[in-house]
């Protein structure tokens, strides 16, 4: 299927959005911006919303989702909106006991260790994937020419936290797994796959613009892992688009020594953290947009060194074929919102030239 007439990126309310230009590498004019991670704990109105309600049930309340999806861009004026949702929505949708424990993050009631664990994985089913496509229409109504960036987990990341059966520190468990079984561990890899892709597909045919794929816990992989065991199935999740063009881009912490590979297992875009400047990003990957990488733990500093930081991430950005300036990893929960809004407003301003691309 490709994208129907009354997608935002065919009818033409998307299709000359900075952000959409600057991942498809066309000349902008002014370096677009937004926030991994700029709906939630950092908003006041967000806390006030949510009030102590369960994540992921105001994960799948369309009205719920589509609200704080949108307070970020009210608020803050940035160039995209990004789907309030996480990457375990479709796990819970598929059936599994998968619970997100404020503070800490997704848990599962039984994680998922052997072989056997893996083959009982029950498949999700399209058709329960209904809340987000109803989200998402709602959204991308209200956004009108502001793109909306759809997500999934990348299949590691997904995986780490079904074998861990929560947060950790280095995924110990979920590397040990890829060792001991790599059967099984292949096997884990290509249903997260699945699930992802089935997550980020309904997105985009509910009509947000572009795409990105979280594979946040990449690093903690030696590059030989990553490019023999997990990139083909990193490859399947964006794969799931196949036939809906809108762009691509993957994301990945501690992703500086696998960054050269990246363009090759499906994405049209690298997010890059915060530990690449991006003038070494683009000679990894020349050619290639560049999203990133402001360093989260700068947003709490006074403002002339926020302010001298965001500068040096534009200039080195020059760099690349196109830049859109995101963070190098997602908002700090206790970031000050006005120092977001500030480097949207900064960003715009020294970068509208007309010129900048
Ligand atoms: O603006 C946005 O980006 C909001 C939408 C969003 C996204 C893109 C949320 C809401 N989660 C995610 C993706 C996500 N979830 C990732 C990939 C991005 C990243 O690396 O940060 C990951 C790894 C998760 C898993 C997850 N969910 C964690 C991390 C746990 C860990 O291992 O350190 C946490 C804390 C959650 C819960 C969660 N998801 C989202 C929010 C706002 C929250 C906090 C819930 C709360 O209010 O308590």
């Amino acid at each position: 299927m490709t994208l129907p007439p009354t997608h935002p990126l065919v009818d033409g309310r998307t299709s000359d959005a900075a952000l959409v230009r600057a991942y498809r590498g066309s000349l902008t004019p002014h370096v677009p911006v937004w926030f991994m991670r700029q709906a939630g704990r950092s908003l006041p109105e967000y806390r006030e919303l949510r009030a102590g309600g369960d994540m992921l049930a105001a994960c799948l309340d369309p009205a719920t989702a589509s609200e704080i999806t949108l307070q970020p861009v009210r608020r803050h004026g940035v160039d995209a909106a990004i789907f309030f949702s996480d990457i375990v929505v479709p796990v819970l949708l598929a059936g599994v006991d998968v619970r997100i424990v404020p503070g800490r993050g997704p848990v599962l009631g039984t994680p998922v260790r052997t072989a056997r664990d893996i083959a009982d994985l029950p498949e999700l089913d399209p058709a329960d994937l209904a809340p987000v496509r109803d989200a998402v229409e709602r959204t991308v109504d209200a956004l009108g020419a502001t793109p909306l960036v759809a997500f999934a987990g990348a299949p590691f990341t997904l995986a780490s936290y079904l074998v861990e059966g929560g947060p950790s520190k280095d995924q110990l468990r979920a590397r040990a797994l890829a060792v001991a079984d790599p059967d099984a561990f292949a096997a884990l890899l290509a249903w997260c796959a699945r699930t992802s892709g089935a997550f980020l597909r309904a997105q985009v045919e509910a009509g947000a613009s572009a795409a990105q794929v979280f594979d946040s816990w990449a690093g903690s992989l030696s590059r030989e892992s990553w490019r023999t065991q997990v990139a083909r199935h990193t490859a399947r999740t964006f794969a799931a688009l196949d036939g809906l063009d809108v762009p691509t881009v993957h994301f990945g912490t501690g992703t500086g020594p696998i960054l050269d590979l990246l363009p090759h297992f499906g994405a049209g875009v690298v997010g890059v953290d915060w530990r690449t400047p991006l003038d070494e990003a683009a000679r990894a990957v020349p050619g290639w947009p560049l999203q990133g990488n402001v360093d989260p733990a700068v947003l709490g500093a006074p403002w002339p060194v926020i302010e001298a930081h965001v500068l040096d991430v534009l200039e080195r950005g020059r760099a690349a074929s196109a830049h859109v300036l995101n963070l190098g990893h997602g908002v700090p929960p206790e970031t000050d919102p006005e120092v977001l809004t500030r480097i949207v407003r900064l960003v715009h301003e020294v970068t509208a030239t007309g010129a900048s691309t």
